[in-house]
């Protein structure tokens, strides 16, 4: 991993859902920032240097001034309060309170749902060609309990079909609640783009994944026309927010 040499550095992967979440609001607001890659599939995540800014061995990380933030939801709140223009958090207490509403679903149901079938695709080809040792020594080194089990599962026992099916009846409960809140819109937490969006794009960017269990944007009008109006916005391109490329 490359050093530090910026007042505001982010440490992300690509690819990393919850650090294009914070990618789109430094975008967003313009900010200049030094991006330091983290490879997951390195473990660098693992790696004491890292560890050292954020305990749970998570990307994203921002560094601010010397200072780590850990947390994607945290981050892009931080963010908006050290740079409150354009701001990304709505006026009205109400509707502040829908935006972190949808923040506290992100983080609880919605990368959750994801991850079970991402991890099959993306984290399992590499677990799977460890040996006994190595899968011992990998995990010894990840800090986060479940997390821990996550990796024990994708080098030996991956998500089975019946955990993918729950995962996607999250999605689909997801996408109806976006669906009913947009009905108030024209943004998911009323009139005005919001942090709220830009948690759930990292996701539904990634649908298409599920296509072949049925689930479509285009099944979900608002939510579709919410998704024509977020992606035009030049920050969600200069992000790099986009769909995920399997090898065959
Ligand atoms: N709640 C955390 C979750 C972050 C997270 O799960 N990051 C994933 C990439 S999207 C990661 O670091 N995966 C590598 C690993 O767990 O070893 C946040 O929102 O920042």
């Amino acid at each position: 991993m490359d050093r530090i040499t910026s007042s505001l550095a982010l440490y992300h992967a690509w690819v990393s859902s919850a650090s294009r979440r914070v990618r789109f609001v430094l975008e967003e607001k313009e900010l200049s920032y030094q991006g330091i890659l983290v490879n997951l599939l390195a473990f660098e995540q693992h790696s004491p240097e890292y560890l050292a800014l954020n305990p749970n061995g998570f990307v994203p990380t921002l560094v601010h001034d010397g200072q780590p933030v850990i947390e994607s939801s945290v981050i892009c709140e931080y963010l908006d309060e050290v740079h409150p223009s354009p701001s990304l958090r709505p006026a009205a207490p109400i509707a502040r309170a829908r935006m972190r509403v949808w923040a506290k679903w992100t983080d609880e149901v919605v990368i959750r749902a994801f991850q079970v079938a991402n991890w099959n695709r993306m984290m399992a080809p590499t677990a799977r060609t460890w040996s006994d040792e190595e899968v011992e020594r990998r995990l010894k080194a990840v800090p986060v309990p479940d997390r821990r089990e996550d990796w024990r599962r994708m080098a030996r026992e991956p998500f089975s079909e019946a955990e993918i099916a729950h995962a996607v009846a999250n999605i689909r409960r997801t996408l109806d609640r976006m669906e009913a809140d947009l009905g108030r819109g024209p943004w998911l937490a009323g009139d005005t783009f919001s942090l709220a969006d830009i948690h759930l794009s990292p996701y539904i960017v990634r649908l298409g994944e599920h296509e072949e269990r049925g689930i479509r944007l285009a099944d979900y009008p608002r939510c579709a026309d919410w998704w024509g109006r977020l992606t035009s916005r030049p920050a969600f391109a200069r992000a790099r927010i986009e769909p995920v490329v399997f090898a065959a």
